[in-house]
């Protein structure tokens, strides 16, 4: 039996730059498989059902999917040290910003990874074509790879990038990366001198897509030296486990980020939370579809539409109810922090049907 977990990922890939790094900082024997074409049709598909990565096989051979619940998972399994904070104030932003990171961060990642093809194409299409297929020449990969991403490429008006919208992805981008700095100029991570969950998540957006891919590598490298170095530290075994800042601060230099997720981010979710509980309602019994027509969002002041990807309701109803189910004086500490953020910036928003994942797909928790 293999006594050591397995993380079948890739670099490229969002998601599994979330969990490797979790597994890295948590010091937690794994090895890296590639997500290959043979790997997903010999062993992941067999048993997930479809193509989709990170997946983490646990030495009793279980397999995961998720990056939340993987992460969930191994904290229940290696319960010293636990990423989550457990002050009422760090444990909402974590998982606030766990959520954007998650579901809103992947845009501007998805927007520079393909919104710049005179600089990432030929890199991109021979990572992909190396993923899928290690084995074959640099040519066929290349070739490969140019057809087999297309499903991904494809994809950005469906995230809501549009022509109208670019230059407001942009201007945020820049903003995210400049905040981002400013706060990992003073910290080594978001909440002082260990990784919290949100850290995990921001290394998708910032390591998968926006250090590794050629064009924002150097937007990144030149405007945000310190997201650099923390991307780096992320990747690497810490000396030390450190901890969460005392007194359960939430710096003053993250309530750009939670105030930006308020005021464009927040809507979404919970207009997609809405879409979810009318579907559950019409489909009793039946899994959530991973996209529910489309909505219009907000960005820099410019209306678009995008899809409605379900999957973000399994993340917003977590910072939803850690506040919901919070005894009074965790409450009033939340409530200090939410005010702090800025006047309208409530979580007292129903989810009238929470889902959770069964056999990896989203259904109707009740
Ligand atoms: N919610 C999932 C998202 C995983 C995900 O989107 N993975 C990407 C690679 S980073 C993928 O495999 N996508 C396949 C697809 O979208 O069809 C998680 O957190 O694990």
């Amino acid at each position: 039996m293999i006594d050591i977990y397995t993380l079948y990922g890739a670099q490229i890939s969002n998601y599994s730059a979330k969990v490797r790094s979790y597994l890295i900082y948590r010091n937690i024997p794994f090895q890296e498989v590639v997500a290959s074409n043979y790997v997903y049709d010999k062993l992941l598909v067999p048993t997930i059902g479809f193509r989709m990565m990170p997946v983490v096989r646990t030495p009793d051979g279980r397999l995961l999917q998720d990056s939340t619940e993987i992460i969930d998972s191994l904290e229940m399994h290696f319960p010293n040290a636990p990423v989550y904070p457990s002050g009422a104030r760090q444990r909402l932003a974590a998982l606030l910003l766990e959520a954007y990171a998650h579901d809103w961060v992947r845009i501007p990642a998805m927007y520079y990874r393909w919104g710049f093809p005179e600089y990432n194409h030929e890199y991109l299409i021979r990572e992909f074509g190396r993923m899928y297929e290690p084995t074959l020449s640099l040519e066929s990969q290349a070739a490969l790879g140019d057809s087999s991403s297309a499903w991904t490429r494809d994809r950005l008006p469906a995230l809501g990038v549009t022509k109208r919208t670019i230059p407001q992805f942009e201007a945020w981008t820049e903003k995210l990366l400049g905040w981002l700095n400013a706060h990992f100029d003073r910290y080594p991570y978001l909440l002082g001198t260990k990784p919290c969950t949100a850290d995990f998540t921001f290394m998708g957006p910032l390591y998968g897509h926006l250090y590794r891919d050629p064009y924002s590598h150097a937007l990144i490298k030149r405007s945000a030296p310190s997201v650099v170095r923390w991307v780096e530290r992320m990747n690497s075994v810490p000396a030390s486990e450190g901890a969460f800042l005392p007194d359960d601060e939430v710096p003053a230099s993250l309530l750009p980020m939670l105030l930006h997720a308020f005021e464009e981010y927040v809507p979404v979710a919970y207009d997609t939370v809405e879409r979810v509980a009318a579907w559950i309602e019409g489909h009793p019994g039946e899994p959530v579809p991973r996209f529910l027509g489309t909505h219009k969002f907000t960005i820099g002041g410019v209306t678009e539409d995008r899809n409605v990807w379900t999957c973000i309701q399994f993340m917003i109803q977590r910072p939803l109810a850690a506040y919901q189910s919070a005894k009074d004086a965790d409450r009033a500490e939340m409530d200090s922090l939410l005010s702090s953020i800025g006047p309208n910036c409530g979580l007292d928003f129903r989810v009238a049907r929470p889902v959770k994942r069964e056999h990896y797909k989203l259904v109707a928790a009740s």
